[in-house]
């Protein structure tokens, strides 16, 4: 064998270096408290299914009806996606192949929007996703939006004065759904005014999808939304990945979203994400009302005691939060940057985000805190509790970061396997470790 030429050495080293970062990545997260409201981890089952073979695969189409051959393992896997699909959500219509939750987005507005036409939503200062910006999906469809007015004291939708705005403007199709979700939306209360004015009900679910198919925050699809689209890995603990659920009388609706999603936004769909979605959706039906039920205790524990250590915690009158995420009003803490960098910098990762009411979103007071990741180790209102102390030792109290840091990595210790899936009792099974092996 020859020596490998200049070039190709660095190439290499390169490579190495890749795989160092990602090993310290996960390390560093490893000895965090991750508190990232949409992240969550993947359970051992589903995770060995990313690195299977159906990365290196095509499977166009839907299960039996495939423009490539080799698929009769994959029309399996598929079809059993779909059923544990629609019997988690109670639906008759389910779709597995948007890739992500922005891309289910685009193939609802492909399939139930005109370039032009107006589509309801919040603004993102109130907590809406990008999808709902012009820089957006929105604006890839060119549909128009109309919003919503705002409840801020009660963090959600004014139904009576967004029931005059949807009656005077008349849009086509209701979006409903947010990234800083902390109750549930008035879906059922504004679902006469849809029908008076003949809008479809859309939900983007990605942030409450384990917590709708858990049972305890609410059922968009039998309160009067005809589709939900969602992300698949944020309180529904699967792969990044996308979904679509409906629920309607309409065939031709239920066609146009199956179009939609192919060959509408996604030539192939990604097989490995779907095989691990798959087996996400079976341990949810297992286990996903405990663990919903006690991912919303665990934000609601640490609200409060953030709240009784003179944390400004959003909605303190409403109990702050009935979903797995809350909102910390952090001006007096230096603001939303400043906070959730010196966070991070003691082990503890958030995000700085936009509250009702921010001048500036260049500079937003708040950060979001989410309980999915700290929960799926098995963390309870104990630890809540233990993780408000370090959010008031560093950000009031002055202690340095390395200090809290080193606190936070001794309370993730115990924290680092999973709970609420199949496999996770076994010894071997440490979720970092299956990072930076040598092949
Ligand atoms: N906007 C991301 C979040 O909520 O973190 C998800 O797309």
């Amino acid at each position: 064998m020859t020596d490998p030429v200049p070039d190709e050495r660095s190439l290499a080293a390169d490579v190495q270096r890749i795989r160092e970062a990602v090993r310290r990545h996960s390390r560093r997260f490893e000895s965090a408290i991750p508190l990232i409201a949409s992240e969550n981890l993947l359970s051992p089952y589903a995770k060995e299914l990313l690195v299977s073979d159906l990365h290196s695969r095509y499977a166009e189409g839907l299960p039996g009806e495939r423009y490539y051959e080799g698929n009769e393992d994959v029309d399996e896997v598929e079809t059993l996606c779909l059923d544990l699909a629609r019997r988690l959500f109670r639906c008759r219509f389910a779709d597995v192949r948007p890739i992500s939750g922005t891309v289910a987005n685009l193939a609802v507005l492909k399939a139930l929007a005109e370039p032009g036409d107006l589509v309801g939503t919040s603004r993102l200062a109130d907590g809406a996703h990008i999808s709902s910006a012009s820089f957006g999906a929105f604006g890839l469809r060119a549909v128009r939006p109309v919003y919503y007015a705002w409840d801020p004291e009660r963090m959600t939708i004014d139904v009576a004065r967004t029931r005059e705005i949807l009656r005077a403007v008349r849009p086509k199709l209701c979006l409903f759904g947010l990234s800083l979700f902390l109750f549930p939306l008035p879906v059922e209360e504004l679902r006469p005014t849809l029908e008076e004015i003949g809008a479809v009900g859309w939900y983007d679910g990605a942030h409450v999808l384990g917590l709708i198919a858990g049972g305890i925050f609410q059922d968009p699809l039998h309160e009067g939304c005809s589709v939900l689209s969602a992300s698949t890995h944020k309180t529904l603990p699967g792969p990044q990945h996308g979904i679509l659920l409906g629920e309607s009388d309409n065939p031709e609706l239920l066609r146009r979203l199956q179009q939609a999603a192919f060959p509408g936004v996604t030539s192939n769909h990604h097989l490995h994400t779907m095989a691990a979605l798959a087996v996400s959706l079976a341990e949810h039906l297992a286990f996903g009302a405990e663990y919903a039920r006690q991912t919303v205790r665990n934000a609601q524990a640490l609200a409060q005691a953030l709240h009784e250590r003179g944390f400004d915690v959003l909605a303190p009158d409403l109990g702050f939060t009935r979903s797995h995420t809350i909102a910390v009003r952090v001006t007096r803490e230096g603001g939303g940057e400043d906070a959730a960098r010196r966070l991070s910098a003691a082990g503890i990762i958030s995000n700085k985000n936009l509250l009702p009411g921010d001048k500036s979103p260049k500079h937003p007071q708040g950060v979001r805190l989410g309980t999915p990741e700290v929960t799926r180790v098995g963390m309870r209102e104990p630890e809540m509790v233990r993780i408000a102390e370090l959010f008031d030792l560093l950000l009031h109290r002055g202690r340095p970061a390395e200090e809290v840091r080193a606190a936070a990595a001794e309370l993730k210790q115990g924290f680092t396997g999973l709970r609420y899936c199949f496999g996770a009792g076994e010894a071997a099974y440490r979720y970092y470790d299956l990072v930076g092996r040598d092949p």
